[in-house]
């Protein structure tokens, strides 16, 4: 008989990520901690559909170039999220020929159709590989990894575009919406984003963005929304229009997740930045029409082995509020990267060493120090944005997930900031009062940087976790948890009442939708504070839904359904993200 946890899981095979969800079952009995993990980080990488060049090796196995073509793209598709664009490794274990002619190809099939305990998912066996493409995987990762091109000034240039150039734009807000509360929402699969009027709920305009689109920032005026998809394109959207659309777009790359705004006193909407996975680059742009101005190399040595890393991807980018600086969190080495933008054509960067695979975060409630996931280290690191110097590094759960974290008081241990996690189901609470260094200091310090408590939530697969100055609730989404029951509602804490578990919410069956995962996604808050908004996440061909929750009261206030609402995943509110309040 079927064991039911793979029951389960198979039942949730109709997920947006089906081929990694079927990853699941082998792994749900060995090694529940890693599942949500690697669902995670199979989303494919554009690059599969990049034309490489194929450097015949000898001594590795004959392969046609149409073989190597179908390898190439499977690899992009599956594999280079964890075993990196390189093959040299990346939060999985390099895959160089050195090593795999070595293990040699009956091994390898072996391993790519089993799977191993160490993470690896049996693609074979769990129906994603064919035995035939099982043979043509192991031959491919014994090949020489193909390097996907360079996207230097040139390349940047001929995507850019003004589409509506700044003289042309208004100069004043030309519609009555209220700007600060509208939502830009990541309409994932469409390549779109979906702005919603806060206040009545209404879709404003469907605009078209980048492919895959990952994350939304507002620029500090309110004025200008930056929108990147994970194909390195940035859109900007101006706020002020009639029908707020596209008025410049750029590809920084051709693979990326990340985009800020400067957002220092005298800097407002000067400069925006976009890091890239593939090449691995970060480049400063004119904040008001995309310009690539500098593109800066992340390539280097990682922090704690000082070995050369030949692709470090940069993971989130924040603006500090103490400098003219960005903070760009460079993934697999390890390190912090303090981007001076007062002089752009003498850059200076104060690199910060922190720990490995740094990827997302956010500020603490004075927003002097930055709390950055190294997520496969299960640690957090504090940057303090005023001296710029690393404050400390915690040890948390496995693999810490924060988005941008959470900032409330905490009844006992004064300020803190918290964060759920991918592999467990803790959320680690955060002192983040230090006596010596706190600009609005509350008398805790005893605290600052320790896990003062560790809450249990609903379960692993946790992505995003809020609250807001004004609530008292902390909500705590499982988007990714393999039991549908627990990826498709939210637990919420009584910050008053912390000892006490979190009640849940059904917010999937809120939705009141048909078939579909409705995986729920990312608490965001309205501008006053009083509502949070969930995306219900199902796959392109099933109604997905905004469910909008009263915060007091925790009860439904609306469901936003429109056909054109597909795949709606992050959502960012104007006003909050703005000002970096979470
Ligand atoms: Fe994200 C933020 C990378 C998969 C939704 N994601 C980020 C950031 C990074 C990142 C580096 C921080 C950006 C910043 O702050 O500047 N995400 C990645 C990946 O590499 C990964 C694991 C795999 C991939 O193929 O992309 C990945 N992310 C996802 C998803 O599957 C999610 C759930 C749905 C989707 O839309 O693709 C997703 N990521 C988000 C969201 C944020 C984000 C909503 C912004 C959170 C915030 O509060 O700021």
């Amino acid at each position: 008989m079927t064991n039911p946890n793979i029951r389960l899981v198979r039942a949730a095979a109709w997920l947006v990520l089906p081929f990694a969800v079927s990853i699941v079952y082998a792994q749900a009995d060995k090694h529940p901690s890693t599942q949500p993990e690697i669902r995670y980080q199979a989303g494919g990488s554009p690059l599969a559909t990049e034309d490489m060049h194929q450097n015949v090796n000898p001594k590795a196995p004959p392969m046609t170039k149409a073989e190597f073509d179908k390898g190439r793209q499977v690899y992009f598709e599956r594999c280079a999220g964890c075993h990196g664009v390189l093959r040299k490794g990346a939060t999985g274990k390099p895959l160089t020929p050195d090593i795999t002619m070595a293990k040699g190809t009956e091994y390898l099939k072996v391993f790519i159709k089993y799977g191993s305990p160490a993470g690896m998912p049996n693609w074979g066996t769990a129906g994603d590989l064919n035995d035939a493409e099982v043979d043509l995987m192991a031959r491919y990762v014994q090949q020489e990894p193909p390097t996907p091109p360079e996207w230097g000034m040139a390349d940047m240039k001929k995507t850019w575009k003004v589409i509506v150039p700044t003289a042309q734009r208004p100069t004043k807000k030309m519609n009555k919406y209220n700007i600060d509360n509208i939502f830009s929402t990541t309409l994932r699969d469409t390549g779109e984003v979906a702005l919603i009027d806060g206040d009545t709920k209404k879709i404003i305009n469907i605009v078209k963005t980048g492919y895959a689109v990952h994350i939304s920032r507002t620029s500090a005026s309110g004025r200008y929304l930056y929108v990147i998809g994970r194909d390195a394109k940035i859109n900007l959207i101006d706020l002020w229009m009639a029908k707020p659309d596209n008025v410049a777009e750029v590809r920084i790359g051709l693979e990326a997740r990340s985009v800020e705004t400067s957002k220092y006193k005298g800097y407002e909407d000067k400069y925006a930045i976009a890091g890239s996975y593939w090449p691995p680059q970060y480049t400063i742009m004119k904040g008001d029409t995309l310009e690539p101005l500098r593109i800066m190399a992340t390539r280097g040595m990682t922090v704690d082995t000082q070995d050369y890393h030949p692709e470090p991807r940069v993971a989130a980018i924040v603006a500090s509020h103490f400098k003219p600086e960005f903070v760009v969190n460079v993934k697999e080495t390890g390190k912090v990267l303090m981007v001076n933008y007062k002089d752009i054509n003498n850059l200076t960067v104060t690199e910060i060493g922190a720990a490995r695979f740094l990827h997302d975060g956010g500020f603490n409630s004075t927003k002097r120090f930055f709390l950055v996931a190294a997520n496969q280290s299960n640690k957090i690191a504090v940057v303090d944005t005023k001296i710029n110097k690393l404050a400390a590094l915690i040890d948390v759960g496995n693999i810490p997930h924060p988005g941008r974290g959470a900032n409330f008081v905490d009844p006992k241990f004064g300020p803190v900031w918290a964060t759920g996690h991918l592999g467990d189901d803790s959320i680690a609470v955060i002192g983040t009062d230090p006596a010596d260094a706190a600009v609005h200091y509350q008398g805790h310090p005893k605290h600052a940087w320790k896990v003062v408590r560790s809450l249990k939530g609903q379960g692993g697969g946790n992505l995003f976790i809020k609250t807001h100055p004004k609530s008292k609730n902390l909500w705590v989404d499982t988007p990714l948890n393999p039991d549908p029951k627990i990826a498709q509602s939210v637990a919420v804490f009584d910050i008053n009442n912390l000892d006490k578990p979190a009640v849940v919410l059904p917010i999937g069956d809120w939705a009141n939708l048909g078939e579909g995962a409705k995986r729920i996604v990312q608490p965001e808050y309205n501008k006053a504070g009083n509502e949070v908004w969930f995306a219900v996440w199902s796959a392109k061909n099933q109604e997905s839904a905004l469910v909008v929750v009263d915060d007091k009261t925790r009860k439904l206030k609306a469901v936003i359904k429109d056909p054109r609402l597909i795949t709606p995943t992050g959502h960012f509110n104007v006003y909050n993200t703005q000002h970096d309040i979470y």
